[in-house]
């Protein structure tokens, strides 16, 4: 049976001083009962936690107390859950086959993929390069017009969260406008770069939405079973549990028993390692919040080539906001979101010195969060493209 979210409301809380920044870091870690769509960050970040009916009474009550408590962001997510499936369902009726007016399945997805493959073997074709921990197929479509796999790789993921759904629309948006856009700036960097992407890292834990639209992790065993999954971009290799994990199996950021302990992990990394000293540009994708984000995120400070992360990072929120005026913001993980170590950004900085690593956190602010219609997707792939040739373009110039 589908897992249902009815009156269960999303609240944003900004904390003003250490105090309250404390007090929901003890919800964070002591009530698993409550989903937080926005982990605790720093002082005056927001965090935006979901709580359901039973608990809505003694958290509000006990913040109240405290701090001051805002008018629910999301008043009932179950609402937000049917708009989508509804609207989803309108437009599949209408166009069956995979385009961006609608959200398409894991299957779906990698029948796409194989697809466009095969209609486009000159130039691209799929390696499978791992199997999710139920054996599901990792997937990534590499793109190259020439240059005897000599060319400078930009390497898209896409949900490694699983209700991250707006990525790998966006995603499959690139791949497409790469190999069938006509008059796209897109295709022109092909002379340039080769493109590598996976559109869907966490196969399992995007399939598991399907019955519960909010799942993040992955969903190995632990405990015997009690608890499913671990969070895969806290699973990475390059400073494992370092800080922003958790040791607790149920906790959406449980680090798993070991770096890359998850297959998905594990086969991502062997495949990154593979191609390593070409990868130029690793660009991971997220939602929502509208941010470009610069590893790490741990809390070891800067990378040394920060300025120039920060410098691209302008780049590339200009173009974004050319389109449509949407506001993407640019600066590293800790200090605008909160502590986190073991993502794919961090591994392919810290352990391959990727010239760019990004994290993107596409739409939108928080108004639909994880939900956003699937009429969002075009408007969301159109403005991200506008950034990535923005970025690329200027990775150009050292080629
Ligand atoms: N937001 C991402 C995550 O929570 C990264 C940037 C840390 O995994």
């Amino acid at each position: 049976a589908k897992v249902k979210y009815d009156n269960y409301a999303v609240y944003r809380f900004v904390p003003q001083n250490e105090a309250e920044r404390e007090n929901l870091l003890f919800l964070e870690n002591n009530y698993p009962g409550l989903i937080f769509w926005k982990g605790v960050g720093p002082v005056g970040g927001k965090v935006d936690i979901m709580i359901p009916p039973h608990l809505q009474h003694e958290i509000l009550s006990g913040l109240q107390s405290v701090m001051a408590v805002p008018e629910p962001m999301v008043a009932d997510v179950q609402q937000l859950i049917d708009e989508e499936e509804e609207l989803n369902q309108i437009a599949r009726a209408k166009a069956p086959r995979l385009g961006w007016e609608a959200y398409y399945t894991f299957d779906e997805i990698v029948q796409w993929l194989d697809e466009q493959a095969a209609a486009n073997s000159d130039v691209a074709s799929v390696e499978t390069y791992g199997e999710s921990f139920e054996g599901r197929p990792m997937k990534v479509i590499k793109i190259s017009t020439g240059g005897n796999g000599q060319r400078p790789i930009i390497f898209i993921d896409a949900n490694i969260h699983a209700r991250e759904w707006i990525t790998n629309a966006v995603a499959t948006y690139i791949i497409n406008e790469l190999l069938n856009g006509e008059a796209s700036g897109l295709k022109s960097l092909l002379n340039t770069f080769d493109f590598h992407v996976a559109p869907v890292i966490n196969p399992d834990g995007y399939a598991y939405t399907r019955t519960d639209r909010l799942w993040r992790k992955t969903r190995s065993n632990y405990a015997g079973g009690l608890c499913r999954g671990a969070d895969p971009n806290r699973n990475f290799e390059f400073q494992w549990n370092t800080g922003g994990s958790s040791a607790v199996c149920s906790s959406d950021t449980y680090r798993g028993v070991r770096a890359a302990s998850e297959p998905e992990v594990a086969a991502t990394e062997a495949y990154l390692d593979s191609i390593k000293d070409r990868v130029t540009a690793y660009l991971s994708l997220h939602s929502y919040s509208q941010l470009i984000l610069i590893p790490y995120g741990n809390n070891l400070g800067r990378v040394p080539d920060h300025d120039n992360h920060m410098r691209v990072g302008g780049l590339v929120e200009r173009a974004i906001a050319s389109r449509y005026g949407t506001q993407f913001t640019s600066g590293n993980i800790v200090e605008l979101l909160y502590v986190a170590s073991g993502a794919s950004v961090d591994y392919m900085k810290g352990t391959h010195d990727t010239t760019l690593s990004y994290t993107f956190e596409l739409r939108d602010t928080g108004r639909y969060g994880f939900v956003l219609p699937p009429t969002q997707i075009i408007p969301s792939s159109l403005e991200f493209v506008d950034g990535l040739i923005a970025l690329a373009n200027d990775l150009k110039i050292s080629y």
